[in-house]
């Protein structure tokens, strides 16, 4: 079995509450990691705390706050314990798409839900936990949660593919900038995951959200989760800059081949 290089160590988890964040905590938990856990659904946090705890005798703090606000994103942040500031892993993982249209039909309502969540959200994340990893003097990891969609962009997802463009490009610029510190960036490119992901970016419609994952076997959650865990466990010499993870029958993001 692979040494478990993460024990004891504190991880940050964005989007912690559903998908691929929730699945990366129960994971990073297994391995005996200590979590702070952020997203909006409070409930689904103290519940997810109340089993990770329980069941793999970590500590889990819950930070309740919506990524698109600057200030709760720093409040939050400020307010944990001088412990507990010693971040180890930051998952920066809290995103979405919302609809699927072309440019001159898109409601510009969904196009600022995802540039102040996926782009500004994320940002004021790293902001400022970058300076908590920057004291500790310690070897950290930051994995950023890109897409398939931040390499090819398709037709319709203009936006959401330009804010994964992002993410490759602040990923590419932090590592540079972080070259003299201990502290590695690794963004991560997932394709089709079955998570709520499809059913937020179609506003609830169940049909529109089963037809992505029509025809071909996706992801799940668990197995962002484990690649992961695979990169945070790396011994400290080792970073991956860049990985893409897709299903059997995915390419990229515009090639998929369905089975009818
Ligand atoms: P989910 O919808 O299942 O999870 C999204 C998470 O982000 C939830 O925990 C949600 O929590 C949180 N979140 C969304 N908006 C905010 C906000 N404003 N403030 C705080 N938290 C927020 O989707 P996934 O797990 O699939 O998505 C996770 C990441 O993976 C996203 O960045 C997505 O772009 C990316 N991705 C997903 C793929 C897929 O096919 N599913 C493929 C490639 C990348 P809450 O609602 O409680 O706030
Ligand atoms: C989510 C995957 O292909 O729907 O980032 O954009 S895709």
């Amino acid at each position: 079995m692979e040494e478990n290089r993460v024990k004891g160590k504190i991880a940050f988890i964005s989007g912690a509450s559903s998908g691929i964040g929730k699945a990366t905590a129960e994971k990073l938990a297994q391995m005996g990691v200590n979590l702070i856990l952020c997203a909006r659904r409070e409930n689904i946090l103290n519940e997810l705390k109340e089993n990770l705890e329980k069941q793999y005798g970590i500590k889990v703090i819950t930070l309740v706050f919506d990524v698109r606000n600057y200030n709760d994103v720093l409040k939050n942040i400020n307010s944990l314990d001088d412990e507990w500031k010693k971040i180890d892993i930051l998952v920066n993982n809290a995103g979405l798409a919302v609809g699927l249209e072309k440019i001159y039909q898109y409601d510009m309502e969904d196009v600022d839900r995802m540039v102040d969540t996926n782009i500004k959200g994320f940002t004021y994340i790293a902001n400022t936990i970058l300076p908590l990893m920057i004291a500790t003097d310690k070897v950290c990891t930051v994995v950023n949660i890109g897409s398939v969609a931040g390499e090819i962009a398709y037709p319709n997802g203009s936006i959401y593919c330009a804010t994964k463009f992002a993410v490759k490009a602040i990923s590419d610029a932090m590592r540079s900038e972080l070259i003299d510190k201990k502290i590695k960036v690794t963004n991560i490119k997932p394709g089709l995951v079955d998570t709520e992901f499809s059913l937020i970016r179609f506003k609830g419609d169940k049909t529109k959200a089963d037809n992505v994952y029509k025809g071909i076997e996706p992801l799940y959650a668990e197995d962002i989760a484990d690649t992961i865990a695979y990169v945070v466990n790396l011994p400290d010499k080792i970073q991956i800059t860049d990985l893409t993870v897709t299903p059997l029958h995915q390419a990229n993001g515009i090639h998929i081949y369905r089975e009818s």
